[in-house]
């Protein structure tokens, strides 16, 4: 049994000693390492921060203290130094331990995170809170260089300076890196200090003074001690931290657990607000990782742990994208690419190979982006902002009035947008169509496969004098669905029979809606399904397709208030079009972590579930439910009829092949995990 079995509690850790604490962190890294090669994990920011969370957790007396990590996605050594090893064999599955802090895993977690640089105002406000209650709690938020790239940050830093009594230390844990190293002046400045040549030999000296004195002594500590000032003074660059009022620690090498122990302990006592500026290094310890050149093992798909080799993924939708905006670069010397920290993931890494020029890395910043895309725009070019669909939610009010106010021209790209899944309820991109709808002059549009990704990205850039959107989900796109015709812009996917049910199948879910439709034809129902491919606005051929058809059904990989199929019901009322209504999309529920396919299984978003309350719905109520009085009569007796003469299969749909819908197959979602 080693140590980190014998781990229960932070607690747990006090009575290590010095050696013992150097093999915890040994076994804290081959058991990531071991975890992550079979789940896909966030491991290189996990490799990075062992020693780092080790002396929070000796130094600070959580759940008391209150420990913030920036983004969260940096937590699983703070899950295993707090009793949740055992969630790690299901890490990021449904009933094991999630990806990120959770509130229902534990105490210890008190923030549930994943969109970054919100750890610094969360902070603020607990340490204020504490303060005014009188509580003698610490506050300690960890945030990497990267999360302190984006602006919320820095308006926290603004007013935590001037909050002399709150009793906040911010970790800076500085790796130089977000997925690549991170840009900016604020990296520059970092950089500065980190390879400013003293560092070097004073981080030595400190190392050198604290081994020289058994265990951990008061000596020292009395070195460090003496030595901040010099530290500070000599390598601080004056204007950074400094400036702002701010008390600055540091930098302290964040793998020497001891001096990390020294400087906490140090800014502890302080008793206000106090920085401390570890350096650290992704992926510390895996040599792999620590070699991976793109992002460090930020957050690799399951992996050979020998080599490092990930395991082979198929073709994603960001791969199309990826090759896309390079022919169109090529083809459109104005169209300039946007990314928040986040170039290989959104895949803009070709593009930005190719167009160095005219490839801008922002950091965390999604608000900035979006309004410099504005100001790009004015100036004559043509940015394409690609950014996760959860992400935008970020740049709602920057889209709206800084974008579409002005009538810039602007292309959105919206990955990851849907259920995504593993990565937890705030990373499902799911909220994206409903805040859209009221952005007016936007248009938006939601490719069901890779040629209609290609298609709608060449219209998007094509406009303007609006902003445009378009949206596509995580993991790989299916076959190309051909369609069988066009109504006005949309595509006709079945025509089958006569008119009764017609079925918006809005992006992704278009195979669904076939399946959907595979059904109803069985059942003797006559089908219609449209891919509308530019859903907002909505188009008037949709709206005289209602018409003419018994019941409408919607299917969209969103929220069900305010989304697609809201608003064509919305259309279809002022329009006159009084056809039943069926809309399924996404409760509006936050939705714990889970695959994919198990989440669209149990919110009903399968072809299965939706072609069974049709059948329900035409047998029992729906159009008209009376007797023979109608023009609807022939379908829905027909059905009851079936049922009364002992055909209960009708109501319960056989699956197709083995269970899953071909659908659900060919969603097939990879395994990385979503920053
Ligand atoms: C608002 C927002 N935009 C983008 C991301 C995606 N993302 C997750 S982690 C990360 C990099 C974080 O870098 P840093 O804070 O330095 O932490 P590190 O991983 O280096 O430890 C990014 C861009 C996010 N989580 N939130």
């Amino acid at each position: 049994m080693g140590i980190l079995d014998s781990i229960a509690s932070p607690h747990d850790l006090a009575d290590l000693d010095d050696a013992q604490l150097d093999q915890l962190a040994t076994e804290i890294r081959d058991f990531l390492v071991q975890t992550c090669s079979r789940t896909g994990g966030h491991l290189g920011p996990n490799l990075g921060v062992v020693e780092l969370t080790m002396a929070i957790h000796r130094v600070f007396d959580s759940p008391r203290d209150r420990v913030v990590f920036d983004t969260g996605h940096q937590t699983y050594v703070h899950k295993l130094l707090t009793g949740r090893r055992a969630g790690f064999d299901r890490l990021r599955q449904e009933g094991g331990v999630s990806g990120y802090p959770s509130q229902a895993e534990s105490d210890h977690d008190i923030v549930e995170n994943s969109h970054a640089s919100t750890a610094l105002s969360y902070a603020d406000g607990l340490a204020k809170a504490y303060a005014i209650r009188g509580e003698d709690r610490h506050v300690v938020a960890v945030i990497g260089d990267g999360a302190l790239t984006g602006g919320m940050a820095w308006e926290a830093l603004n007013n935590i300076a001037i909050a002399s009594s709150s009793k906040l230390v911010i970790v800076v844990n500085d790796n130089g890196r977000s997925y690549t190293p991170t840009i900016g002046g604020l990296a520059t400045a970092l950089t500065r200090l980190r390879t400013n040549p003293r560092y070097e030999t004073v981080l030595d000296l400190v190392k050198r003074r604290l081994t020289a004195v058994p265990g951990v002594g008061a000596a020292a500590y009395d070195a460090l001690h003496a030595m901040k000032k010099g530290l500070k003074d000599a390598l601080a660059p004056q204007g950074l931290f400094e400036d702002l009022g701010l008390k600055y620690v540091g930098p302290v090498d964040g793998h020497d657990r001891a001096a990390m122990e020294h400087v906490l302990a140090q800014a502890k006592r302080f008793g206000g607000p106090v920085i401390v500026h570890a350096i650290t290094r992704k992926g510390f310890g895996y040599d792999p990782a620590e070699r991976h050149e793109a992002d460090q093992f930020h957050s690799p798909p399951p992996f050979d742990i020998e080599t490092g080799e990930e395991h082979a993924r198929g073709r994603i939708w960001t791969d199309v994208f990826a090759d896309e905006i390079v022919h169109i670069g090529q083809r459109r010397k104005d169209v300039v690419a946007i990314t928040a920290a986040m170039v290989h993931p959104v895949g803009l890494h070709h593009f930005q190979a190719r167009f160095p020029e005219r490839t801008f890395d922002v950091g965390i910043a999604e608000q900035h982006a979006t309004t410099s895309a504005a100001g790009l725009a004015m100036g004559g070019l043509h940015p394409v902002v690609a950014v996760y669909a959860t992400f935008l939610n970020r740049a709602f009010d920057q889209v709206l009035m800084d974008v579409a106010l002005h009538r810039c021209g602007v292309t959105f790209v919206l990955d990851r947008a849907g259920v995504t899944g593993d990565d937890g309820a705030s990373h499902n991109g799911m909220w994206d169509m409903s805040m859209l709808q009221v952005v007016p002059g936007l248009r938006l549009a939601a490719p069901r496969d890779a040629a209609r990704l290609r298609e709608l990205l060449n219209e998007a850039v094509d406009v303007g004098d609006a902003p445009t959107v378009v949206r596509f989900p995580k993991g790989s796109p299916p076959a190309d669905l051909e369609a069988v015709d066009r109504a006005g812009g949309a595509d006709v996917l079945v025509r089958n029979g006569t008119k009764d049910v017609l079925v918006v199948a809005v992006g992704s879910m278009a195979t669904t809606g076939v399946e959907v439709a595979e059904r109803l034809v069985a059942q003797g129902i006559g089908v219609t399904v449209v891919d509308p491919r530019w859903v907002k606005p909505v188009d008037p051929a949709i709206v005289a397709l209602a018409r003419e058809h018994r019941l409408v059904v919607s299917i969209e990989d969103n929220g069900e208030t305010g989304g697609c199929g809201a608003v064509l019901l919305q259309t279809l009322n002022a329009a006159g079009v009084t056809t039943p209504f069926r809309l399924h999309g996404i409760p509006q529920e936050f939705l714990q972590h889970a695959k994919r396919a198990a989440i669209l299984e149990r919110i009903g978003l399968t072809s299965q579930a939706i072609a069974r309350g049709i059948v329900e719905e035409l047998s029992t109520g729906g159009p008209d439910d009376g007797p023979d009085d109608g023009p609807d009569d022939g379908l829905v007796d027909g059905l009851v009829d079936g049922l009364v003469a002992g055909a209960p299969d009708a109501m319960v749909l056989p699956p197709t092949g083995d269970g899953a819908s071909p659908s659900d197959r060919g969603a097939a979602v990879d395994a990385d995990p979503a920053p």
